[in-house]
């Protein structure tokens, strides 16, 4: 029996397999033994005809590819890289890599190119609670753990639908409850999760903001708020509540679409629950305010002291299944290395450890941005920008003027794939071996439990050979995972907070290795926390008599994003459907649709075809469509949050025809 981790979601389940067969690991801390249907089909994915086993190669996007070698092709990227300008070179990174992967790309990058351009698919996922959690807490740091529901009278989701995005986690919140865990769901649809919730708050889009705020206002003029932690442990106290005293608490509320009566309830939930976690996702972290909206939620820690206490906490739910070891190594272009930035001291501590002297203080492009910085080289790994970036025919024509484009991926189907010059193929899950960081913080090791496809590589060594084929053979001298692993660690001691030094590779996936355990106060200079006022700033794209409904998108619980591991003939049968649009019987009603007609989405931007599933799960004026339809980001808009740079993937303005 070989244990090993499941590679989708970052709730991190431990997974054994047997005899061909993956169950749940009833050691592991995390699940307990379950584990839900993305992670029992985690085999099926690696034997499936839409590999990719061989590395191809055309001249232009216009051409068709042909297999080449792996030595041509590494020779082509070496020479193109060797000609261009160091900030014409972007890696565009994914929070599914593993953290080795993650490590020897950016030291490549970042340190011996020069090119800070590393970033990552984290940039559309978790950027906006990663800003806000350093200008509030001073670090990237969840100061939680999932297992903390259990010490907690209230659990607050906010735009999270762990039903369906993390389902262990949700199993867990379901036994919790049955111990007396009391639940609001705060999301603008009655999602799966919203059914287990006590208070069901049906908060309009965007407004998130002035429904944490109307709670911080109330605490601050009640005193209901922590004063000696308040006095003692946070900066700001003053500023904001000056800041208060003027804000318009009506309109505020009337923007939330939520009546007195509800938020009232609610309230007194929230000041009765002596323990309190609000956990959030995607509704808080996609969004044009993003940060802003994360800054909202943690004020309400911080100023009722619930948090670094057990049962309390700000529990930011991540993703992906390594997103957090990514931003831990340093994979985001806004940061150098172990949580370090681009400072004088930070860039010598690095340079040192990995010793060179090509590292440039100036921050790199973020995946947002790459595709409009004038790149002559852009590599892609594990990741599908054409099928995630918003606003997908201006991603198109962009991705078009890049002269080469290499994509790593397993698998061929992916969107990106028609736009590359360069496809090398990866080894997936299950044919690799490598340690990944799940949301909060535990550090596990996926092992391989069959034979690498002869052709394929992990993705550590294709990188491994770019940087040989670039002269650094001696900076990249590994000949394992475990090898990074072990420089990795040792570099996590230049910033004391992340010391991984007590991490066993070899026993990872028996034991698990928690990182920041210790850490038991605020992370900032002052070892204060700090209140921030926010504003709703009703920023979002306004819809209008043409365009009058809001486009909500989001997950399905058996559909991973692209769908290439798990849109396959051997699941589908089993699994949800993969394209629909929920919309509001009265809406329908008025547009003359019925369940199941084909209906046309179209946004300013661009068209898509999808099937009416009418429901009131959804409220009036608003639609959802999942994920799994790839052709979503035709609709959607490419506002950013200022800060973390983060898309408001949530709130694009669209109109709906009937297909006749
Ligand atoms: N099955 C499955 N699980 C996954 C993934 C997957 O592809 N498939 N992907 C993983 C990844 S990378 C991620 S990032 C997570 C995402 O995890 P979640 O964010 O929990 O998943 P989403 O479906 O995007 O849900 C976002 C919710 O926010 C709501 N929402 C939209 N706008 C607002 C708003 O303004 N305010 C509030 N309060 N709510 C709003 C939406 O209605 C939706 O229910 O899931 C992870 N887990
Ligand atoms: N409208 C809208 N857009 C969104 C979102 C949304 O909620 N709404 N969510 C955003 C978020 S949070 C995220 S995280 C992104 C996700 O967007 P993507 O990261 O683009 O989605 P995936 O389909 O997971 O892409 C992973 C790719 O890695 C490949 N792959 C699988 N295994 C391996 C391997 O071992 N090595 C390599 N090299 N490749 C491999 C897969 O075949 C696939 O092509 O989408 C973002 N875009
Ligand atoms: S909940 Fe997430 S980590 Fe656990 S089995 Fe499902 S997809 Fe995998
Ligand atoms: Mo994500």
């Amino acid at each position: 029996m070989i244990k090993s981790v499941c590679g989708y979601c970052g709730v991190g389940c431990g997974l054994e397999y047997e005899s061909d067969k993956l169950v749940g690991n009833i050691t592991y801390p995390v699940n307990s033994g379950s584990v839900c249907s993305k992670g029992v089909s985690e085999l099926i994915s690696i034997d499936t005809a839409t590999r990719l086993l061989r590395p191809k190669y055309r001249e232009s996007i216009e051409d068709e590819y042909k297999d080449i070698s792996w030595e041509e092709s590494i020779n082509k990227i070496v020479h193109k890289i060797q000609k261009t300008p160091k900030e014409r070179v972007g890696f565009y990174l994914s929070g599914q890599l593993l953290t080795e992967d993650y490590y020897i790309a950016n030291k490549l990058g970042k340190g011996f190119i020069g090119t800070n351009n590393v970033d990552t698919n984290s940039r559309t996922c978790m950027s906006s609670a990663v800003v806000a959690y350093k200008k509030a807490i001073g670090a990237d740091f969840v100061p939680l753990r999932m297992k903390d529901i259990f010490k907690s009278n209230l659990l607050i989701l906010a735009g999270a639908n762990t039903s369906e995005a993390h389902v262990v986690f949700h199993n867990h919140i379901k036994k919790a409850k049955k111990k007396g865990l009391k639940i609001v769901v705060i999301d603008p649809r009655y999602t799966d999760t919203a059914q287990i919730a006590d208070i069901y708050l049906p908060i309009r889009a965007g407004s998130d903001i002035d429904l944490f705020n109307l709670i911080s206002k109330r605490l601050i003029d009640e005193e209901l708020y922590n004063k000696e932690f308040v006095e003692e442990h946070i900066n700001n106290f003053t500023l904001l509540k000056n800041k208060f005293k003027r804000v318009p608490v009506t309109k505020m509320l009337k923007r939330t679409g939520l009546s007195e009566e509800q938020f009232e309830e609610f309230f007194k939930l929230y000041v009765e629950s002596e323990n309190v976690i609000t956990a959030w996702t995607m509704g808080l972290n996609q969004s044009v305010q993003g940060v802003d909206k994360n800054l909202a939620l943690l004020n309400t820690h911080l100023l009722t002291g619930k948090i670094f206490k057990p049962g309390n906490g700000p529990l930011s739910l991540t993703g992906q299944p390594n997103a957090m070891g990514g931003r831990e190594v340093g994979g985001l272009s806004t940061m150098l290395a172990v949580h370090f930035g681009f400072d004088d001291e930070s860039i010598e501590k690095v340079s040192k450890f990995w010793k060179t002297e090509n590292i440039s203080n100036k921050p790199g492009l973020t995946a947002t941005q790459m595709l409009e910085g004038h790149l002559d080289v852009l590599i892609v790994c594990h990741t599908d920008p054409i099928y995630h970036l918003p606003n997908r025919n201006r991603v198109e024509q962009l991705m078009k003027q890049i002269p080469l484009v290499v994509e790593i991926n397993a698998y061929q189907n992916s969107e990106t794939a028609a736009f590359a010059h360069i496809r090398l193929p990866a080894a997936p899950w299950g044919e690799k071996e490598g340690t990944q960081t799940n949301l909060d913080r535990s550090i596990t090791k996926q092992e391989r439990l069959t034979r690498t496809s002869i052709e394929c590589k992990p993705d550590w060594e294709i990188f491994k050979l770019i940087a040989h084929g670039l002269g650094f053979a001696k900076e990249f001298n590994y000949s394992s995972a475990k090898d990074i692993f072990m420089e990795y660690q040792a570099m996590t001691r230049l910033n004391p907070y992340m010391d991984m030094s007590d991490a066993e590779y070899d026993t990872l996936s028996m034991i698990p290795f928690v990182w920041g355990e210790k850490v038991k106060e605020f992370l900032t200079p002052d070892k204060k926390g700090n209140l921030f006022f926010v504003e709703n700033k009703l920023m979002s794209e306004k819809t209008s008599l043409e365009f009058p409904f809001v486009l909500l998108t989001g997950r399905t619980r058996d559909q991973w994003h692209s769908g290439t591991k798990t849109n396959l003939p051997a699941t589908l049968l089993k699994f949800k459907a993969l394209d629909f649009c929920e919309i509001h019987p009265e809406d329908a009603k008025a547009l003359g649709i019925e369940h199941g007609d084909k209906i046309r989405v179209s946004s300013r931007r661009g068209t898509i075809l999808t099937t009416a599933e009418v429901t009131e799960r959804i409220t009036q004026k608003y639609i959802f469509i999942p994920i799994s339809n790839r052709d979503i980001n035709y609709l959607t808009n490419d506002l950013l949050d200022r800060e973390s740079l983060q898309p408001d993937y949530n709130h694009s303005a669209v109109k709906i025809e009937k297909v006749i």
